[in-house]
């Protein structure tokens, strides 16, 4: 796996943006400073959710920014992604790993100490630690972690943490701070009116 810059990490969610173009959004948002991008889409059927991310990942193959695709290993070979972010009830990281090959990006969410470690077990690349704060994205009844929670996962995990939930500028600088390799955000970037700028304020705080 090629070395990547998790530092701002955008979750591109089809839900979130519902009714708005994802397309410049993203690309403004990489011009703001997102160095990730992944594309979460649990509203669209195969062929929909293949199409939107075909031309993300040509849009950022240009870019230079690697691309993502949440849940589906089938999505992400069929559009050439880098990699695929799974859920603890998606296919486990090691089997996703062999139909993918070494040179794709392995993610999984995590909770808890016990999740990661098993994560990283089985060959993840990286784990998405969340909720790190209260968020109203993602309807989850999942336990809080905080910025102690990370500090905790960093002395005991060697893969990179991406933090997620509810992180926006004002608690970004905590997150790095408490370990986490980068920052993972919806709402914090498609919420805003302006992608670049939002991308741009968060960018500022997460330079290490
Ligand atoms: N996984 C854990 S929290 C979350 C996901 C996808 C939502 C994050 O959204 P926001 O708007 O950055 O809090
Ligand atoms: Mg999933």
């Amino acid at each position: 796996m090629r070395r990547i810059d998790w530092s701002l990490y955008l979750v591109a969610d089809t839900e979130f943006a519902a009714g708005k173009d994802l397309l410049p959004r993203i690309r403004e948002a990489v011009l703001g400073g997102v160095t990730v991008v992944q594309l979460r889409a649990k509203d669209l059927g195969t062929r929909d959710f293949l199409e939107l991310a075909s031309r993300i990942s040509e849009q950022l193959g240009k870019l230079g920014v690697p691309f993502l695709i949440n849940d589906r290993v089938d999505i992400s070979l069929a559009c050439g992604a880098a990699g695929v972010h799974l859920g603890q009830d998606d296919m486990p990281p090691d089997r996703a790993k062999k139909l993918l090959g070494r040179s794709k990006i392995i993610g999984v969410s995590v909770n808890t100490l016990k999740e990661a470690r098993e994560a990283e077990r089985l060959g993840a690349d990286y784990v998405g630690l969340g909720p790190i704060y209260a968020t109203t994205t993602k309807n989850t009844d999942l336990p809080i972690v905080g910025s102690e929670g990370i500090r905790r996962m960093h002395k005991l995990i060697d893969i990179p943490i991406i933090a997620i939930g509810g992180i926006n500028a004002g608690n970004a600088a905590d997150v790095l701070r408490a370990g986490a390799a980068g920052v993972a955000v919806v709402s914090a970037i498609l919420g805003a009116a302006d992608a670049r700028k939002a991308a741009a304020e968060l960018k500022k705080r997460v330079l290490i």
